[in-house]
C-alpha cells in the first residue's frame, strides 16, 4: 500500500450522514445557510476568536481578504502598492497577493523555524509598502511580537497565512488574534479539514461586511452591489462536514502527536539529519514533519532519501521547493536575495504524517531513511 505524505481524518460515514440529513430536507445547500452558521460559530469557540468569516478555500479567503482590507485601493493609489511577505510558503500566498495588483517584496526567513526573518523585515519597508503577509510554515508560528511592532511603526497591515497552524496556541492564545486577520484552510491535506473550505479571522467588526460580501459577488442587498467581488461561499455539505472533523480535534491532534514523537525518537540519533524542534511558547497541531538533511553529514541528499522513499512508494513530498521567488512566473521580482529560504528549500523533505499512520508504517520510513 502507497503511503503519502497526508491523508485526510474523517468521521465515520453514519455521522456525516446525520449531519447532512437536514440539508437534503431544506434543500438550502448554499449561500450562508444554517449549516454555515452552525459551524462558524463552532469555529469561532474552537479558535478563540472574537470574529470569522467562512470561505470555500484559505486561498479565497485570503485573496478576497486583501482586497476586503482596501490594500488593492490603497495600492492602486501609490502606483502599485507592495506587500512583504515570504518566499518560502505554498504558492497560494503569492498568487493572492499578485492578484490584487500588489507586489510581493521577498523577506528571507530564519532557518530555526523557516519563518519570515523579523529582522530583515525593515530593510524592506518603502513608500509602497502597504502591508505584511508572512506565513506560519509547517505551524511555525512567527516572531508575532516584533513583525507587529515594525508595522506599528510604519503604518502597516498584517494578515497572517495560517493555513498549517489551525488551532494552534500561542502563549496560550488562539493564532487567530495576531496581526489585522488571519487565514486559515481546511483543505483535506490540513491538520482540520471540511473537504476544501478556509476561513478568515479578525477583530476589527468593520472588516465582516466586506469581507462577507466580496465573497458573495458584492451582493449588499438585493438590487445594490457594494464592490466587485467573486464567489467563495462555503457551502452546507462542506460545513457538515467541518462540524464532524472539529468534534474529532482533539483525537486527530492526540494521533499527530505520537507520529511525531515516533520520528522524533527513530530520527535521534541520525547526524546530519534535523527534525524542526516544535516551538517552547507554542501548542502544535503536529501537521508536517519537514526534516532537514544535511548531505555533507548525512552522506545522502534530500533528494537521494526522497527518491529511496518513492521506490517503495512512499510519498515523502518536498515542501517548498522551489522556493516562490524562483518561480518562473515571479522572475520579475526576484529583486534581493534570499539564501536562506533557497537552502530551506533544496535540504528539506516533508515526510508523511496523518491520524491513522501506524508505528509500523513510520518504522518502514525511518528503516528506509536510516539505511546507509
Ligand atoms: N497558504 C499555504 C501556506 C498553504 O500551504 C496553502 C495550501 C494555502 C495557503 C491555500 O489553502 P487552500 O486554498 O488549499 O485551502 C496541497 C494542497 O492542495 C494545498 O491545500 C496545500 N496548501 C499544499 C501545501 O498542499 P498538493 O498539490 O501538494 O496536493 P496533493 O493533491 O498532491 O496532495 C498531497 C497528498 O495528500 C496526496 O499525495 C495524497 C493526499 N491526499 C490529497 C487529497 C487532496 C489525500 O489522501 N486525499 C485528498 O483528498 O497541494
Amino acid at each position: 500500500m502507497p503511503i503519502y505524505v497526508t491523508r485526510p481524518s474523517m468521521p465515520e460515514l453514519e455521522e456525516y450522514m446525520e449531519e447532512i440529513r437536514p440539508i437534503f430536507e431544506r434543500r438550502l445547500l448554499t449561500n450562508m445557510g444554517p449549516v454555515y452558521k452552525k459551524f462558524q460559530r463552532m469555529l469561532i469557540e474552537y479558535l478563540e476568536v472574537p470574529e470569522l468569516s467562512l470561505f470555500v478555500n484559505g486561498h479565497l479567503a485570503l485573496e478576497l481578504g486583501i482586497q476586503a482590507m482596501g490594500l488593492k485601493k490603497l495600492g492602486m493609489a501609490v502606483g502599485g502598492g507592495e506587500v512583504i511577505t515570504t518566499p518560502y510558503t505554498f504558492v497560494s500566498t503569492t498568487h493572492a497577493i499578485s492578484r490584487n495588483n500588489l507586489k510581493p517584496v521577498f523577506c528571507d526567513i530564519r532557518l530555526e523555524d523557516y519563518c519570515m526573518d523579523p529582522d530583515r523585515i525593515e530593510e524592506l519597508v518603502t513608500d509602497k509598502t502597504v502591508a505584511i503577509i508572512p506565513v506560519h510554515v509547517y505551524g511555525n508560528i512567527c516572531d508575532v511580537d516584533k513583525i507587529q511592532k515594525i508595522a506599528d511603526k510604519h503604518g502597516l497591515k498584517v494578515i497572517y497565512d495560517a493555513a498549517h497552524a489551525f488551532g494552534e496556541k500561542y502563549d496560550g492564545k488562539g493564532i487567530g488574534n495576531f496581526g489585522d486577520a488571519t487565514m486559515f484552510s481546511f483543505h483535506a491535506t490540513k491538520a482540520f479539514n471540511s473537504i476544501e473550505g478556509g476561513a478568515m479571522a479578525f477583530h476589527d467588526k468593520r472588516y465582516g461586511i466586506p469581507l462577507h460580501e466580496l465573497k458573495n459577488f458584492g451582493i449588499h442587498g438585493e438590487v445594490e452591489i457594494s464592490a466587485i467581488g467573486g464567489n467563495a461561499k462555503l457551502d452546507e455539505f462542506r460545513a457538515a462536514m467541518g462540524i464532524c472533523n472539529l468534534r474529532r480535534m482533539e483525537e486527530c491532534i492526540r494521533a499527530r502527536k505520537a507520529v511525531r514523537k515516533q520520528y522524533e525518537e527513530r530520527l535521534a540519533g541520525a547526524e546530519g539529519i534535523t527534525l524542526c524542534p516544535v516551538q517552547d511558547r507554542v501548542e502544535s497541531n503536529y501537521a508536517y514533519i519537514p526534516i532537514y538533511v544535511d548531505r555533507e553529514v548525512f552522506g545522502k541528499s534530500r533528494d537521494d532519501l526522497y527518491a529511496a522513499l518513492r521506490e517503495h512508494e512512499i510519498y515523502a513530498r518536498k515542501y517548498f521547493y522551489p522556493a516562490v521567488n524562483e518561480l518562473e512566473c515571479y522572475a520579475e521580482c526576484r529583486e534581493q536575495e534570499t539564501p536562506v529560504a533557497h537552502d530551506a528549500s533544496i535540504h528539506i523533505l516533508t515526510l508523511p504524517i496523518y491520524e491513522g499512520l501506524t508505528t509500523e508504517e513510520v518504522d518502514r520510513i525511518c528503516d528506509i531513511i536510516l539505511q546507509k
